[in-house]
């Protein structure tokens, strides 16, 4: 039994007020369903496997470039992020790991992390190193890039800190190392374009020995941002073709952020599955960049399509076939932890309305060039509000049916707020 950050009885209470409305939506839904050949309990079932990682980072406020804007209660340090994912966890069930960022999530006592971590129900998904901004104390700056830099020595620091992060999640019960760099070029000239990859998958190589047998390393690609002129992993075929290189414990990780406006990212996702080398997943939405917003806030139907393909690849792969999925977003205007179940939901929405795709005519529509009923297949089922679905799983694993309101009535942020009084430039990620 997990230890409640919400008390029980309020989420039940919570749940009796909706519990009719619930149910008739649900009845509905399953009727309608059920007139397209579809039993709503295999597909609540399916919801309920649904799982998709918090980043730690992602519990406070994040900030732009130009300034950041503290929220109440903000986590002080990793115990306290611990606590604001568990909040999440209770109320979504869709959220059972945490993915921590080092140096600003490094702990003394990995143990009691791990402890004060299950006993929320909550264990760890991949670990992020931080190779893109310098260290108090750190004897190498990264200036001028980490892995790919010019300097052994700096190159040197950078592969200690990626082994030093494989060391911590190895007692934490992590299972994947993701890396994503910002080294790059801001000039044409500045670098050797060949030259600054062949060293970046030198360092790799000295990471991927150190990985356990059973732990993933996973390559996260960036198109610019901080480098802009020629950010050295910019791409899935360069993440790609360094996955190759380093052997079959690399793998390539999908930003939904880190792509040019209007990328086919769901083909992205298709290839690398074709390939074996579909890692894991930063999920989050955006307009123009990098922009780290809520997922499904901007273009829901991309999201669809993604989980369209994973649905694919998942059967045709069988059980086998998994991915690492994590979010990653930042806010500037929201609370996070609302924000988060938001995501959450909206991440396990794509997933279920993937499994509504009816694929054995989505299939007979393509082998007969009914091009017009092939989108409407996929169309059909990204309609269908399954909201009733997420509703009715979340109730099932002891979840809210209403996460938000439920987190709201609860005042857990008031309380939060007298109890972690705001540091002056506090930040979350240690951006400052
Ligand atoms: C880089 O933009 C990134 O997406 C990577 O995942 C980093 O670890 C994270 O953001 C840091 O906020
Ligand atoms: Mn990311
Ligand atoms: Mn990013």
């Amino acid at each position: 039994v997990n230890k409640d950050l919400i008390a029980a009885g309020q989420v039940a209470a919570h749940n009796a007020q909706r519990a009719a409305n619930l149910e008739a939506d649900y009845a509905a839904l399953g009727g309608m369903l059920e007139r397209r050949g579809i039993d709503i309990e295999k597909i609540t079932a399916l919801a309920q496997t649904f799982a998709v990682a918090l980043p730690s980072w992602g519990v406070g406020t994040g900030g732009t470039r130009f300034a950041r804007f503290p929220g109440k209660g903000e986590p002080r340090n990793v115990f306290e992020k611990i606590d604001d994912c568990g909040v999440i966890h209770q109320l979504t069930r869709a959220t059972p790991t945490v993915s921590l960022h080092f140096p600003w999530d490094k702990t003394d006592d990995p143990a009691a992390l791990r402890e004060h971590a299950a006993a929320y129900g909550l264990g760890f998904d991949a670990v992020n190193s931080n190779t893109f901004q310098d260290q108090v104390g750190q004897e190498q700056t990264y200036k001028y890039g980490s892995l790919t830099n010019i300097s052994a020595a700096v190159r040197e620091q950078a592969v200690a800190h990626n082994i030093e992060c494989i060391e911590l999640g190895r007692a934490l019960g992590s299972k994947a190392l993701t890396v994503w760099v910002g080294d790059g070029a801001n000039f044409p000239g500045q670098s050797n374009l060949r030259g600054a990859l062949e060293r970046y998958l030198d360092s790799m190589r000295n990471i991927y020995s150190a990985l356990p047998d059973d732990w993933n390393v996973l390559i996260e690609h960036k198109l610019f941002e901080p480098a802009f002129y020629a950010t050295t992993i910019a791409d899935w075929g360069t993440s790609f073709a360094c996955a190759q290189e380093l052997g079959p414990k690399a793998k390539c990780l999908v930003d939904l952020g880190h792509h040019a406006p209007n990328t086919n990212i769901e083909m992205i996702v298709a290839r690398l599955a074709q390939f074996g080398k579909l890692g894991g997943f930063h999920f989050n939405d955006s307009k123009y960049g990098d922009d780290d917003l809520d997922s499904g806030s901007i273009n829901p139907f991309q999201l669809f399509l993604v989980f369209n393909e994973l649905a694919d690849a998942a059967s045709r792969e069988g059980a086998g076939f998994q991915t690492a999925n994590m979010l990653d977003q930042s806010h500037n205007v929201t609370d996070p932890i609302e924000s988060l179940m938001n995501s959450a939901v909206e991440v396990q929405r794509a997933f279920v309305q993937a499994a509504l795709v009816d694929r054995a005519a989505l299939k007979q529509h393509q082998e007969g060039n009914d091009v017009l009923q092939a989108a409407q297949a996929l169309k059909h089922a990204f309609r269908t509000d399954v909201s009733a679905i997420l509703a009715m799983a979340r109730v099932r694993s002891g979840g809210a049916a209403d996460p938000v309101a439920c987190y709201r009535a609860s005042g857990y942020r008031v309380q939060a707020a007298e109890q972690r009084p705001a540091k002056a430039g506090a930040s979350s990620s240690g951006i400052v």
